[in-house]
């Protein structure tokens, strides 16, 4: 029989991956390191590096067991600027009876694939990516078909189809589904925040690292003492060691935000989790033997797992059900361009300041800044869900358009008039003040609702709600923050929308980086 060309992706690298589960020998696996890939949207460095170190490795593994790979490198002598065209290279290379993929985690790339086969005239093969616990078809069963998917729902279904932390007798462990209420604490100040292991770059890595700066010097972000797992070992390390250190204080303070401090307890598992080096199944299944062992409590290890098999899974669905077009809503009418300082990090706000500094540095931010600091931000300036969506793909190294746009759209910035949120997630400076130290380093007053020094949360805050108040009104969740905009003094909200007017007017746009 002729051989197979089984073509993985960048976010892909997983050993039992259903296209290299049958892999024979004379096989061909091919990978390709593609200019369009790279530039679609210009990635952080930081982002290129760490998928081209774990790519390059991967590969490697796969040669050291026998496997017969064809590696396109963007500096090698034949480079492929996308993936059709590097499949057009490798079939001039190899004779092979088909092409077997695994199905791509993005939209624009099964569009790509599903025009393969006749482009090349030799059967595809499509399989299911079965890394996710939940097949994208049977999403809307589990969601439930009500005008508003929830979560929850979501969530329960899947604890029990995994059995993840359910009882013998098929209850959720501790007898309640969720412990979120318990895992909303601030920082106490003198508790220590874990050291985290550090991962040399090897030769390999360097090479990529080097080849970045060359190519992709002028992206935005920076290199800087780049130390991620890019390994299957290195990951599996760096699992462990979350779990016996980072975990048992992950639910309490997940909400929690400290000036310096990029992950506190978060796992920082979401990049090697999304480009394949660990799979979402095995990360849960270390977490919830931690809890069996007792080493971690019942809150971290529901959070987490709720965070994976509720969470992660949940975008996802939302992101194949809404697509194609999922993109391009823009329910709440918002148009303004994105600021200047998302790009360079200069704004006297400081919990901006410092979530957009720590993105361009680590090509990270934790959830909370990403929701509540970012995103909440883009909310409250109106800023174009567009541009709000090409900035979040950009600057984070676990970014890929399933994961990014349904929290982009849909979670953030309200653009798809409530799919999976109930109502916006919008907060003045109070919650900021509540959950982290930024306020006490920053030039405003988070107590001030007007004027020169008041935070600009607060008066934008206000002037959002004012500006969507006929479309807010009729959502009942925003009821009492309507009727509180409502009975307020009217000199009060207009000085407030006054000073959001000032502030959004001097805000700087020169149109991307
Ligand atoms: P932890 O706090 O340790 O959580 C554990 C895991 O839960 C994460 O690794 C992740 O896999 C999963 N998870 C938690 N929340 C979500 C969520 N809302 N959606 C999907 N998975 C979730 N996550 C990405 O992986 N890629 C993105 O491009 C991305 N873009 C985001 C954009 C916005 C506007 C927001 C609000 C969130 C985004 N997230 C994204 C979700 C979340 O912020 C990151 O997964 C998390 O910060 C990664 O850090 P961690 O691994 O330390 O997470
Ligand atoms: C994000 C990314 C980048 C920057 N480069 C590549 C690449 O050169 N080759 C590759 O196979 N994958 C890359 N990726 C990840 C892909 O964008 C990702 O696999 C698809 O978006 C999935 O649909
Ligand atoms: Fe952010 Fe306002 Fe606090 Fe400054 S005062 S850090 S702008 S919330």
């Amino acid at each position: 029989m002729k051989p197979s060309l089984r073509f993985v992706l960048g976010d892909q690298l997983t050993r039992g991956l259903s296209s290299l589960s049958d892999i024979e020998p004379g096989d061909v696996v091919l990978m390709a390191e593609v200019d369009e890939e790279a530039t679609y949207v210009r990635h952080h460095q930081r982002k290129i590096a760490f998928l081209f170190a774990a790519m390059r490795h991967f590969a490697g593994e796969l040669e050291a067991e026998g496997v017969r790979v064809d590696y396109i490198r963007l500096d090698g002598e034949d480079r492929a600027a996308s993936f059709t065209q590097s499949l057009e290279m490798a079939l001039k290379r190899h004779r092979v009876a088909r092409i077997v993929v695994t199905e791509p985690s993005e939209w624009r790339v099964l569009e790509m694939m599903r025009g393969w086969e006749a482009a090349f005239g030799v059967p595809v093969e499509l399989r299911p990516d079965d890394r996710f616990l939940c097949p994208w078809d049977e999403f809307p069963d589990l969601a439930g078909e009500g005008r508003t998917l929830l979560m929850e729902t979501f969530y329960r279904h899947m604890r029990e189809r995994t059995g993840f932390l359910m009882t013998a007798d098929g209850k959720p462990e501790g007898g309640r589904w969720n412990f979120d209420a318990e895992n909303r604490k601030p920082l106490p100040k003198r508790i220590a925040v874990p050291v985290r292991p550090v991962f040399e770059p090897d030769e390999t890595t360097q090479d990529v690292l080097d080849l970045v700066a060359q190519r992709f010097g002028n992206h935005f972000g920076s290199l800087e003492d780049f130390d991620y797992p890019v390994t299957r070992s290195d990951a599996v390390r760096y699992l462990a060691w979350f779990v016996d250190t980072a975990l048992p204080d992950f639910g309490t303070y997940e909400d929690a935000m400290r000036q310096g401090e990029p992950l506190l307890f978060h796992s920082h598992l979401s990049a090697v989790m999304n480009c394949g080096l660990l799979t979402p199944r095995e990360c849960c299944e270390a977490v919830e033997a931690s809890y069996r062992k007792a080493k971690a409590p019942l809150n971290a290890a529901e959070g987490f797992i709720r965070q994976i098999i509720g969470w992660r899974e949940f975008i996802r669905g939302v992101y194949w059900r809404e697509m194609p077009g999922y993109g391009t809503r823009n329910e709440l009418g918002a148009e303004r361009p994105l600021p200047d300082f998302f790009w360079t990090g200069e704004t006297e706000m400081n919990c901006l300041a410092q979530a957009i500094g720590e993105t361009a540095q680590h090509a990270f931010a934790h959830h909370i800044q990403r929701l509540m600091v970012i995103g909440n931000f883009c909310l409250l300036a109106g800023l174009s869900p567009s541009e709000v969506q090409e900035w979040y793909l950009v600057v984070y190294h676990d970014a890929y358009e399933w994961v990014e746009m349904p929290n982009v759209v849909g979670m953030i910035l309200y653009a798809d008039g409530g799919v999976f949120a109930t109502k916006p997630y919008a907060a003045s400076g109070n919650y900021i003040n509540k959950m982290s130290d930024y306020c006490g380093h920053c030039r405003y007053d988070v107590k001030q609702r007007t004027g020169e020094d008041a935070c600009p949360f607060n008066y934008l805050y206000w002037d959002f709600m004012a500006r969507n108040r006929e479309r807010l009104s009729r959502n009942h969740r925003m009821t009492r923050t309507i009727s509180t905009l409502d009975r307020m003094d009217e000199r009060k909200v207009a000085a407030m929308r006054r000073d959001a007017a000032d502030f959004l007017g001097g805000l700087t746009s020169a149109g991307g980086y």
